[in-house]
């Protein structure tokens, strides 16, 4: 990193800077498989981990290298894994971090593959869950049992955005044995620090906002302290779910504008959540920057913004919901999240359909809920195609 580069928009552009021999202002992309040693000596140094070089680009590559080590200066972590994928890195913590007879506390209203890993797959290696919603201090201090090794939080969740106190997390999660590991997907870097409040392991889909330009899929895990780090790191390598050279090029890219997209984008999601709200049509709106979102003060406490997520559910429930997603025309019907595209989606029957739905009403969402992504488009324009998608013709 260049010397003075000390604020977080200075971090974001000059963290993760590799040395090459020509000079070169951005990474390059190191499109290469292996490395040559410089002797069979270097070669099994190298494998000893006595020395930092370079061995084969599912162990580790400077472009790849780059990106993490930009994320966890972000993060004000001690190093970072990328990963395939945002599920990669969510793989990544439940294997490097859980064994059989372990118990985990987690969010309710999380991403629903996050959830159907654990219950569906981890289950069947003896790891217990437990789903509660961590935005209530009681509900999770109940839900932990003398064997819970992890408190997996999503937070702000998907797609309620439920707040959960990263804080008291942490000291519940620790008082009991326990690692807290925080998916911050919704919030980025930008607009939450996990470890700085406590979590032990912080995790991206950076598909999303780190990214930010619905271009590439991927994942990063950032860890406290060096151990956990290279727990990570070594399950990322057993099971083979590494980012590739071009991807962490991207992905490194598209981070520079982090700060910029994420104002932009906030500032617009502020308006439009205002403007649904005093809408006749509109039942509930969810979002942080509402007063009338549950945990909007935890959230400016934790948060040093609100994002540009918006969940809310029209009068009409269901059919109203599709109406509106079928008529939307500046705004797209896709799932994912977080890029500079305005994105509206219908978590019943899209990204949470794989949740049973019992529990999905447990976890509080409804199959009228639809969920916006809001991109940095002209407020005025995404408010009027909301408005022609919403009055009939
Ligand atoms: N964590 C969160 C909070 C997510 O929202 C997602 C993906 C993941 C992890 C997994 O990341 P991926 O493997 O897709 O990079 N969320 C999606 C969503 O809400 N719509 O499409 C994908």
């Amino acid at each position: 990193m260049k010397a003075g580069a000390r604020g977080f928009d200075s971090k974001l552009v000059h963290s993760g800077a590799q040395d090459d021999a020509h000079g070169s202002v951005v990474t390059p992309i190191y499109q290469t498989s292996t490395f040559a040693f410089e002797s069979a000596a270097h070669g099994a140094e190298c494998f000893a981990g006595k020395t930092d070089g370079y061995i084969y680009t599912r162990l580790g590559n400077p472009t790849i290298r780059a990106l993490e080590d930009c994320v966890a200066a972000l993060e004000e972590g001690c190093g970072a894994v990328a990963t395939s994928s945002g599920m990669g890195a969510v793989t990544t913590a439940y294997l490097a971090l859980l064994k059989g007879g372990d118990h985990v506390v987690s969010t309710a209203s999380v991403y629903g593959p996050s959830r159907i890993l654990m219950e569906g797959h981890l289950a069947g290696f003896g790891v217990a869950s437990t789903y509660a919603d961590t935005s209530d201090l009681d509900a999770m201090r109940h839900a932990l049992r003398p064997e819970t090794r992890m408190v997996y939080v999503e937070t702000p969740s998907n797609p309620l955005m439920q707040i959960t106190d990263l804080f008291a997390a942490a000291e519940l999660a620790h008082a009991n044995g326990a690692l807290l590991v925080v998916d911050s997907t919704f919030a980025s870097p930008y607009l939450q620090r996990p470890l700085a409040l406590g979590a032990d392991v912080v995790l991206h889909s950076v598909t999303k906002f780190i990214n930010g330009h619905a271009d590439v899929v991927g994942g990063i895990l950032a860890a406290r302290d060096a151990s956990l780090l290279q727990k990570l790191r070594k399950m990322m390598t057993l099971t083979g779910c590494n980012m590739d050279p071009h991807q962490a090029f991207l992905v490194h890219r598209g981070l520079k504008t982090l700060s910029l997209r994420m104002e932009r984008a906030q500032a617009t999601a502020g308006r439009v959540a205002h403007w649904l709200e005093a809408r006749p049509e509109v039942d509930w709106v969810r979002y942080i920057g509402l007063p009338s979102h549950p945990q909007h003060e935890l959230a400016a406490r934790q948060m040093s913004g609100p994002g540009a997520m918006i969940s809310f559910e029209l009068k009409g429930g269901l059919a109203a919901g599709e109406s509106l997603m079928n008529r939307v025309k500046l705004a797209t019907l896709a799932v994912s999240l977080g890029g500079v595209e305005t994105l509206i989606e219908h978590p019943a029957s899209m990204t949470h359909s794989g949740v049973a739905p019992k529990e999905r009403a447990q976890a509080g969402i409804s199959d009228g809920l639809v969920r916006l992504s809001v991109g940095i488009e002209d407020a005025d324009d995404l408010v009027e195609d909301l408005r022609q998608a919403l009055e009939p013709a």
